[in-house]
C-alpha cells in the first residue's frame, strides 16, 4: 500500500482530521418513519437520476449507525461531520415532529461522543420534504421561517452537544446547481427560479444563524463548495466567462455571508428577478460567524457561449487527470482557494476542508479495495492544505467525503467516494486501502 506523504505530526497540534457524510446519502429514507423528500419524487421521473436510483435504503445507517462510527473511530479520525434531514424529523416540514427521527439523532450524538469523537452538524444537506416542495420549496421566501423552526427544533435538541454547527451544505448545489442546471431536485431550469433560490437560501442561512444565536449555540460556520475557474482559452470572452462563472459559484455566496454584499457581475444577471428587500436582507444573512468550511474536489473550463441564456458560459473538458466523475484533478485550486478566501472573505478566522475526495473507478475487481486513484487525490489535496497553512492560514481542520460509498444523488449507486466499500446487496462495508493509507498517517 502505498502510505500518505504526510502525518499527523507534521500539521499544528490539534490539527482536526475528519470524515463527512450526510443524512439522505447513508441513512435510507424507509426507515424510522421520515417523510417524503423531493430527491424521492426526483428520483421517480424517468432520466434523473442515474437508474432511478434513490435514498429509501441507502447505506442503511439508520441501523447501523454503531458499526460505521466503530470503523470512523478505528480509523483514528477526531471528527465526524454529518447531517440531520428535515423530512426526518418534521415529516410534513412544518408541524408535528417525528419522535423517531428526533430520537435517532439523539442517539447517534449519543454514540458519536460515547467514542470520543467530535460532532459537527449540518443542519441541512438537501433532502427537503416534500410538501414544502410543493410549496415552491426554495423559491418561496416563506422557507427561511419553515426552516428556523426545523432548526429551533434541533438546535434546543443536539445543539449543546454539538462540536460546531452549519445550517446548510453548498448553497450553490441548492439554488444553482438545481434551479438553473436543473441537475438535483427539483430539476429546475429557470434563471428566475434560480435567482430566488440563491436569495433564500442564503435568507434561510441567516434566519438558522439567529435560531441558533437566540438558543446560546456555539462555533456556528458556513459550509460553501468552490471549483477553480479556468478560463477554456485566452479570448477576452473566455476570460470574462471564467470570471463571471468564479462570481456564481464561488463569490456570491460567500460575499453575502461575510462581507454583506452580491458581486456585481452576477446582480447584472439576477438582479431583476430578487425581492425588494434584498438589500436589507443581507445584515440579516451576513451576521457573523465563528468560521467557514470549503468543500473542494476540482477545477472548470469555462467557455463563453453566446447561443445560451445569461451567464452565457458553459464548461469544456480540460487536460488533467480525471477522478470517475470525469471531474479534473487541480489540488493547486485548493491552496488558492484557502488563501483567497482568508485574505479576501474570511479574514483570519478559523477555516476547514469540509469535504475534499475523489470518486474512483471500480470498473475491475480488484480496484474495488485497491483504491490507488483516491490514495494519490488525498496526498496531494492534502499536501495542498498544509501548503496553505505554511503559508499562514489558519486552516484548523481536513475532513474527507466520505466515509463509505452512498448515494451520490444523479449519478445513484454508480460513483464510489468512500474509504469504505459498501456491498449493496448484503450491505457490507469493507475498508479500502485508502481507509488503510489515511488511518497510517493520522494515527
Ligand atoms: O456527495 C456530494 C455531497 O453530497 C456534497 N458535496 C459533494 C459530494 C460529491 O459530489
Amino acid at each position: 500500500m502505498k502510505p500518505l506523504s504526510l502525518k499527523r505530526s507534521d500539521f499544528p497540534n490539534g490539527f482536526d482530521f475528519g470524515v463527512a457524510s450526510s443524512a439522505y446519502q447513508i441513512e435510507g429514507h424507509a426507515f424510522g418513519s421520515a417523510g417524503e423528500t423531493h430527491w424521492d419524487s426526483f428520483a421517480k421521473l424517468p432520466g434523473r437520476v442515474l437508474k432511478q436510483h434513490n435514498g429509501q435504503i441507502a447505506c442503511d445507517h439508520y441501523h447501523k449507525y454503531e458499526e460505521d462510527l466503530d470503523h470512523i473511530k478505528a480509523a483514528g479520525f477526531d471528527s465526524y461531520r454529518f447531517s440531520t434531514s428535515w423530512a426526518r424529523v418534521i415529516p410534513e416540514g412544518v408541524g408535528a415532529v417525528n419522535s423517531k427521527g428526533l430520537d435517532f439523532y439523539d442517539r447517534l450524538t449519543d454514540a458519536i461522543l460515547e467514542r470520543d469523537l467530535k460532532p459537527h452538524l449540518t443542519l441541512y444537506h438537501w433532502e427537503l420534504p416534500q410538501a414544502i416542495a410543493e410549496k415552491g420549496g426554495w423559491t418561496n421566501r416563506e422557507i427561511a421561517g419553515w426552516f428556523g423552526e426545523f432548526v429551533e427544533i434541533i438546535g434546543h435538541k443536539l445543539g449543546d452537544r454539538m462540536a460546531s454547527i452549519a445550517p446548510i451544505n453548498e448553497p450553490w448545489c441548492v439554488s444553482w446547481l438545481s434551479h438553473a442546471l436543473g441537475h438535483h431536485a427539483p430539476g429546475k431550469q429557470d434563471l428566475k427560479l434560480a435567482a430566488l433560490s440563491m436569495h433564500n437560501v442564503l435568507l434561510a442561512h441567516g434566519r438558522a444563524v439567529e435560531v441558533l444565536r437566540g438558543q446560546n449555540q456555539t462555533n456556528l460556520g458556513c459550509v460553501c463548495n468552490l471549483e477553480w475557474s479556468h478560463p477554456a482559452s485566452q479570448t477576452a470572452q473566455d476570460i470574462e466567462a471564467a470570471k463571471l462563472y468564479d462570481a456564481i459559484y464561488n463569490r456570491f455566496f460567500l460575499e453575502a455571508m461575510f462581507l454583506g454584499e452580491y458581486p456585481e457581475p452576477v446582480l447584472k444577471g439576477i438582479e431583476r428577478f430578487l425581492p425588494s428587500s434584498w438589500q436589507k436582507d443581507l445584515s440579516i444573512i451576513s451576521a457573523p460567524l465563528d468560521w467557514c468550511g470549503i468543500n473542494y474536489y476540482t477545477c472548470k473550463r469555462v467557455a463563453h457561449d453566446a447561443s445560451l441564456e445569461w451567464p452565457h458560459v458553459r464548461d469544456e473538458i480540460g487536460p488533467l487527470e480525471k477522478t470517475d466523475m470525469g471531474w479534473e484533478i487541480y489540488p493547486k485550486g485548493l491552496s488558492d482557494f484557502l488563501m483567497w478566501v482568508n485574505q479576501k472573505i474570511t479574514k483570519g478566522i478559523p477555516l476547514f476542508v469540509t469535504e475534499n475526495g475523489a470518486a474512483t473507478s471500480e470498473a475491475t475487481e480488484h480496484q474495488k479495495l485497491n483504491d490507488h486513484q483516491r490514495i494519490s487525490y488525498i496526498d496531494a489535496h492534502l499536501g495542498a492544505a498544509h501548503q496553505a497553512i505554511k503559508s499562514g492560514v489558519p486552516l484548523k481542520g481536513y475532513y474527507m467525503w466520505s466515509l463509505m460509498d452512498n448515494f451520490e444523488w444523479a449519478f445513484g449507486y454508480d460513483k464510489r467516494f468512500g474509504l469504505i466499500h459498501v456491498d449493496y446487496s448484503t450491505l457490507e462495508r469493507r475498508p479500502k486501502a485508502s481507509y488503510y493509507a489515511v488511518q497510517t498517517a493520522i494515527a
